[in-house]
C-alpha cells in the first residue's frame, strides 16, 4: 500500500505515529518572564495526536525577542514551565520538539534589555512596524552585529538547545526561515556584509552551518531539524537569487543526516508576492527526510507523501482550529474555522476553545 499522512515515520530519532505535523505557531500567550504556564500545557497537550509538534518559535536569549508575551528557553523557570508542556504531550502519546529563534532585526528597543537596538548582518532597517508592549511601531535601523559576536551568538543556541533537553523536548528545530536571524544572514537583500559572513553563498551560509553544528554537537544530530523559507517576503525579505542559494544550503546541510528539513514551500503572513521558485528541485537537492508546509490540505498532503515529495506535512492554521485535526483527516470530517483576530495574543478564546468532535 502506499504511503499516507497516516504511515508512521522515523525523523532521525524521533518516532512519529503518523505525519501530520503541527507547524511552530507564534500565540503570544506566555506568561511573565517568558514562562510557560498551564495554559500553554493544556493547549499543546490537546493537539498531542499529531505525529510531531513543532512548538510555537521561542526565543534563545534575552536579545532574541521581537514580539510581546513570548516564551523563551534560557532561565531555569522558562525551563520548568516547559517542562509542565512536555509532560503533558508526552503523557497523551505526543511527540514535540522546541524551535530555537532569534529574531534579528525585526524587533523593537522597546522589547530588548536596556532599550537595545536590534541586532542584524547589516544596518538595514526593514519596512514595516514591530509589535510592541505599546502598539505598532516602526522598526529601527539594528545595529550590525560585529564578527567577534558571533561566537557567543551561536553559545546561545547551544545553551538553549541544552535548556530544551533539559525541559524534556524530543529535539530541537533551528528557525532560518520567515525573515528572522539566521535567514537574514542567508538572503542578500538583508546582508550586505564584506566579512567572511558576507557575500558568497557559501559565506551567507556561514553561521547557520556553524549554528548547525553547534546544536548537532549538543543534541545529536538525529535530533535536529531545520526550517528554512526560500521565497517568503514576510519581514522584507528578498534574495537575488532563491533557487541557487537554498539548492546550496540544501547541499550544505547534508552532511549533517539531520533528522529533517523543513520548508516553507511560498510565502506565508501577507508578505507580498513569492518569487517563483522550484521546490520540486530543491528537494532534489537533500538527501533525507523532508517536511513540506504550505497550505497543504489532506489531498495535496497525501499525494505528496505518496509521491516521495515530502516524508511529513507541517499544518499550521489548521491546528489552531483543530486540535483533533488527525482524527478529522481519518474521518474526512468537516474542519473549525479559524478565528484570525486571537491567533496573537489573549488566553483560553481561540485557544484552548475550538470543539474536539463530538465534544
Ligand atoms: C507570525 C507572527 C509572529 C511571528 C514566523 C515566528 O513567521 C514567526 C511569526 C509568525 O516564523
Amino acid at each position: 500500500m502506499a504511503l499516507d499522512l497516516f504511515s508512521p515515520v522515523k525523523l532521525g530519532a524521533i518516532s512519529l505515529k503518523n505525519r501530520i505535523v503541527m507547524a511552530p505557531l507564534t500565540r503570544n500567550r506566555a506568561g511573565e518572564g517568558g514562562v510557560p504556564q498551564a495554559l500553554n500545557a493544556s493547549y499543546y497537550a490537546q493537539r498531542a495526536s499529531a505525529g510531531l509538534i513543532i512548538s510555537e518559535a521561542t526565543p534563545i536569549s534575552a536579545m532574541a525577542h521581537g514580539y510581546p508575551a513570548l516564551p523563551g528557553i534560557y532561565t531555569d523557570a522558562q525551563v520548568a514551565g516547559w517542562k509542565n508542556v512536555t509532560d503533558a504531550v508526552h503523557a497523551k502519546g505526543g511527540k514535540i520538539v522546541l524551535q530555537l529563534w532569534h529574531v534579528g532585526r525585526i524587533s523593537h528597543p522597546s522589547l530588548l534589555p536596556n532599550g537595545a537596538l536590534p541586532v542584524a548582518p547589516s544596518a538595514i532597517k526593514p519596512a514595516g512596524q514591530a509589535f510592541t508592549y505599546q502598539g505598532l511601531q516602526d522598526y529601527v535601523t539594528p545595529r550590525a552585529l560585529d564578527i567577534s559576536e558571533l561566537p557567543s551568538l551561536v553559545a546561545d543556541y547551544v545553551h538553549a538547545t541544552k535548556s530544551a533537553l533539559t525541559a524534556g523536548f524530543d529535539g530541537v528545530e533551528i528557525h532560518a526561515a520567515n525573515g528572522y536571524l539566521l535567514d537574514q544572514f542567508l538572503r542578500d537583500g538583508s546582508n550586505k556584509r564584506t566579512d567572511n559572513y558576507g557575500g558568497s553563498f557559501e559565506n551567507r551560509a556561514r553561521l547557520l552551518l556553524e549554528v548547525t553544528q553547534a546544536v548537532v554537537n549538543t543534541a545529536g544530530a538525529d535530533k535536529v531539524g531545520i526550517r528554512i523559507s526560500p521565497v517568503n517576503p514576510f519581514n522584507d525579505m528578498h534574495d537575488s537569487n532563491p533557487q541557487a542559494l537554498f539548492n546550496y544550503v540544501a547541499d550544505a546541510l547534508n552532511q549533517f543526516k539531520l533528522a529533517y528539513l523543513h520548508v516553507v514551500e511560498g510565502g506565508i503572513h501577507g508578505g507580498g508576492k513569492a518569487d517563483p521558485f522550484d521546490f520540486v528541485a530543491l528537494r532534489k537537492h537533500y538527501q533525507h527526510a523532508y517536511v513540506a508546509n504550505l497550505a497543504y490540505d489532506k489531498d495535496r498532503g497525501n499525494a505528496a507523501i505518496a509521491s516521495g515529495h515530502a516524508d511529513a506535512i507541517a499544518y499550521g492554521v489548521p491546528f489552531i482550529a483543530n486540535p483533533d485535526l488527525v482524527e478529522r483527516f481519518k474521518l474526512d470530517a468537516p474542519l473549525n474555522e479559524a478565528d484570525s483576530s486571537s491567533f496573537y495574543g489573549g488566553a483560553e478564546k481561540g485557544y484552548t476553545d475550538y470543539p474536539f468532535l463530538n465534544a
